[in-house]
């Protein structure tokens, strides 16, 4: 990738407390299908993966999104799971929000009228908590019962080190 471009994602970024109490069930997660945990800092839940975007393009894209009303929705983190296929152990709503997928359609159809590709496979709302996940069977996780109050969402640069990713917030919305 050339230094003038960025890879791009938008995201639900959980405040600190969340983060926290998130990180925590990655252990539980861990203990069950095996795999890292995702760090703590780095806990997230994917509207949008656009992926490589010229530098030179964000700031219309900055734009856009802000441009976009957006309205705050309660998500129920209660289902536990892991996908062998791409070896991620994650929490998920039983029941996505209506005012998810207005959000997510929204940008979708935001990015489309600009011209910035993005992956447009179906949305499943999800939070990766594992990597590399053996996926054995979830018969011994505890219950799940997690309250989060979105109030924003996020657009975020992701870089890649050596240590591992490295997400950082470009910029935010409040939802109302
Ligand atoms: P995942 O957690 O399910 O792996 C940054 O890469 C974020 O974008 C991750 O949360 C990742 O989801 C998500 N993502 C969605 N589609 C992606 C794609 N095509 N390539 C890389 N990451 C993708």
């Amino acid at each position: 990738m050339s230094r003038s471009s960025q890879r791009l994602f938008l995201a639900l970024w959980p405040d600190p407390r969340l983060r926290t109490v998130l990180h925590t069930y990655a252990q539980q997660l861990q203990s069950v299908f095996g795999g890292r945990t995702v760090a703590k800092d780095n806990i997230h839940l994917t509207l949008v993966f656009i992926g490589s975007l010229s530098s030179d393009r964000i700031d219309g894209l900055r734009k856009i999104i802000g441009s976009l009303r957006a309205q705050r929705f309660e998500l129920d983190l209660v289902r536990a799971g892991c996908w062998k296929r791409s070896q991620i152990g994650w929490l998920a709503p039983e029941r996505v929000p209506a005012s998810l997928n207005v959000l997510v359609s929204q940008l979708r159809n935001s990015l489309s009228d600009a011209r910035i590709l993005f992956d447009d496979k179906p949305f499943i709302p999800h939070v990766t908590l594992i990597r590399k996940a053996k996926c054995k069977s979830k018969a011994d996780l505890p219950g799940i019962r997690l309250g989060w109050s979105v109030h924003r969402f996020s657009l975020v640069h992701a870089r890649t080190l050596s240590t591992g990713p490295v997400y950082e917030t470009i910029d935010e919305w409040p939802m109302k």
